[in-house]
């Protein structure tokens, strides 16, 4: 793969950082024993090491952030007051005059800031645009507000990269600036032409709420970092057809051939409740003729946002052009549905005659069906990467604090881990997600156990993997259910047990049991990733995963949610695997192999660099194997504008 010379040079220098290779005196758990005179010695080190600008930046953490802890602990709450008590306790003084306890800003972005994913610089972000390899870079475009943390004013913040990992930001591609789009520089997806050129197609949302299609070329398109975009001076070129409302039409889809050689794409809509993507023809990517059917629809699915259409071979993990049309490939169909803020796909058949989409299972449609995410992860975007012949997905990661929160931290999403996606052609039902390999680059010291026993009750610590920034893969045994449902009587029924009743804190025959990451020593806070086996009223043994946001922090406002869904497990399979990252304020859960995916955002106050630790735990009453663990410590990424 291409390297870039700017990119390798910050790299050399600064791939590590003290978050990774041990604990960072400036903002370690604090005891109240701790000396001032201890707290001096470790700045000047820091302000030796990084120089005048980031050591002003941690005095201030320092200063504020064991005020801000200790607001939130031992004078507060002690050490066994819960979590609904803590809110009612930390909403009594206010730290934003309005009833609201947030921490300082340097406090929140050192603590929660993510350090190997996707994120501006400052300010808001949500979907990801028009992601693409280019002239040896990987482009990524994403709807960025310039002037603050919450959403608004809308334009396409663009940055490249070589690895999919280290970005470099580049300046604003596309500003609201005609009436179409004064309102902002909506969604939108780029389509590479035959003779290569990308062309962007995105939504304007104009100043009376009007939603249409519109065109921008590259300036230059010998310049590989893409660097300026023209609009077409005959936009907008589309605007919502007879039937639909002009705010219920957007987010264009990456164009494909169809069989006479004309391009065709879909463009999200409803009518009343049934969401659907409309299908447009054209010669030359510009003047779109609306075709009599739609592409697909489903009732009572809403408004269809973001739609992604693409191809998958069901042999092997490669992926496939988007315009990709033969009897052999099976088709994606995902919408980000507007009323449940949830990203749905369906797998089926494309009919090229009639230019439709049919599910193979109509009960699993899209919208009503799998979910790329079952935790946070909406309006994603795929890609075609012909460097490595591989579909890639990125998905908009929100925030689970308040508004107030990224106000005072002045950022506000991030972009979940780049996915590599395939067919699963064991289950044949579902597609597999997983980080693209390029994240094993960020892979540093390991920790590895074999043949852990947790008896009923169980809580392990993996020793030596204490940190932020993690990538952990574990292999439990499959519980040993024949035995016991043999045996009788101690079967568990699991129409009984939902991820949100109870959470880690249930008890069952056969879980839950998973690893607790970022944990402080005092189990205060902790984040609980874990299965759950149990058997059903229809007499089947089903696996349910489930992330357990309930713990996670000691802040008041954040997003206490317990995640979770079911995943299949093969006959086949004697085990359970799970990949899990954690960055900080973001756990991405790769479940058996990557046949299911959570994502949750989580503040820890107290479980953070070195004090978080990471436990295998089983809190079933039957023992469970732990077949092998492995933990990497990660590197951070440093970003960079040019
Ligand atoms: N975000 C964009 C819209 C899209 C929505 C506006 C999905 O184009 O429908 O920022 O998050």
């Amino acid at each position: 793969m291409p390297k870039n010379p700017l990119l390798e040079a910050f790299l050399e220098n600064e791939l590590d950082t003290e978050r990774n290779e041990g604990e960072n005196p400036l903002c370690r758990p604090t005891s109240q024993e701790e000396t001032v005179a201890s707290k001096t010695s470790q700045s000047i080190k820091l302000i030796w090491r990084y120089g005048l600008l980031f050591a002003t930046v941690c005095c201030i953490a320092v200063l504020c952030y064991p005020a801000a802890r200790n607001f939130l602990t031992e004078e507060n709450i002690g050490s066994t007051t819960s979590h609904h008590e803590l809110k009612r306790v930390t909403h009594a003084p206010s730290a934003t005059g309005d009833g609201i306890q947030v921490l300082p800003r340097e406090v929140a972005s050192y603590l929660h800031r993510t350090s190997f994913h996707f994120q501006p610089e400052k300010n808001w972000m949500n979907d990801p645009n028009g992601p693409m390899y280019y002239k040896g870079y990987y482009h990524f475009f994403y709807q960025y507000n310039p002037n603050g943390a919450v959403w608004g004013d809308i334009v396409w913040g663009h940055a490249v990269s070589t690895d999919l990992i280290h970005w470099l930001y580049l300046d604003i591609a596309l500003v609201p600036d005609q009436w179409y789009d004064a309102y902002g520089v909506w969604s939108g997806s780029v389509t590479l032409r035959e003779d290569g050129v990308p062309i962007i197609i995105y939504t304007g949302a104009s100043n009376a709420g009007e939603q249409t299609q519109n065109v921008a070329y590259p300036g230059d398109p010998s310049d590989p970092l893409l660097r300026r975009w023209v609009k077409d001076q005959e936009n907008p070129i589309l605007r919502s057809p007879p039937g639909i409302n002009i705010k219920d039409f957007r987010d264009p889809t990456t164009a494909w051939k169809d069989v006479d050689g004309n391009w065709l794409m879909t463009v999200g809509a409803k009518k009343q409740k049934t969401g659907l993507a409309l299908l447009y023809k054209s010669v030359d990517l510009k003047h779109w003729e609306l075709q009599e059917n739609v592409l697909h629809s489903v009732e009572s699915t809403g408004m269809w946002e973001c739609v992604d259409f693409f191809p998958v071979a069901v042999q092997g993990h490669h992926g496939l052009e988007t315009y990709t049309a033969a009897p052999t490939v099976k088709y994606v169909l995902k919408a980000s549905l507007d009323d449940t803020r949830h990203d749905h796909y369906a797998l089926g058949s494309y009919n090229v005659m009639s230019k439709t989409f049919h599910p193979d299972d109509p009960t699993r449609d899209t919208g009503i069906g799998l979910r790329y995410d079952y935790g946070k992860f909406y309006a994603s975007k795929s890609f075609f990467d012909p460097a490595q012949q591989r579909r890639i997905l990125w998905g908009w990661v929100n925030e689970s604090d308040s508004e107030v929160a990224d106000i005072a931290k002045g950022w506000s999403s991030v972009q979940a881990i780049p996915r590599t996606v395939f067919y699963d052609d064991k289950t044949k039902n579902n597609l597999i997600q997983v980080p693209v390999e390029e994240v094993k680059e960020l892979r540093g010291a390991r920790v590895s156990e074999r043949d852990v026993k947790l008896v009923p009750g169980g809580l392990v610590q993996v020793k030596g993997a204490s940190g932020g920034q993690l990538d952990i893969e574990v292999v439990f045994d499959y519980p040993n259910i024949t035995k016991l449902s043999l045996d009788g009587g101690q079967m568990d029924d699991g129409d009984h047990f939902d991820c949100s009743q109870g959470g880690a804190a249930h008890r069952g025959v056969f879980g839950p049991f998973g690893l607790l990451v970022l944990a402080d020593e005092n189990f205060q806070e902790r984040t609980a990733v874990f299965f759950y086996v149990s058997y059903s009223k229809e007499g089947k043994w089903r696996t349910r995963f489930c992330s357990d946001q309930t713990r996670s922090s000691l802040l008041p406002d954040v997003d206490t949610t317990v995640y979770g869904s079911f995943v299949e497990v093969l006959p086949s399979e004697d085990f359970l695997s799970l990949r899990v990252l954690v960055d900080r304020s973001i756990v991405e859960s790769f479940v058996q192999g990557g046949r299911m995916v959570i994502t949750s955002r989580v503040y820890p106050t107290m479980a953070t660099d070195q004090a978080a630790h990471l436990y295998l735990f089983n809190n079933a009453t039957t023992s469970i194997n732990v077949r092998n663990i492995d933990a990497w410590q990660m590197h951070s990424v440093p970003m960079h504008a040019i």
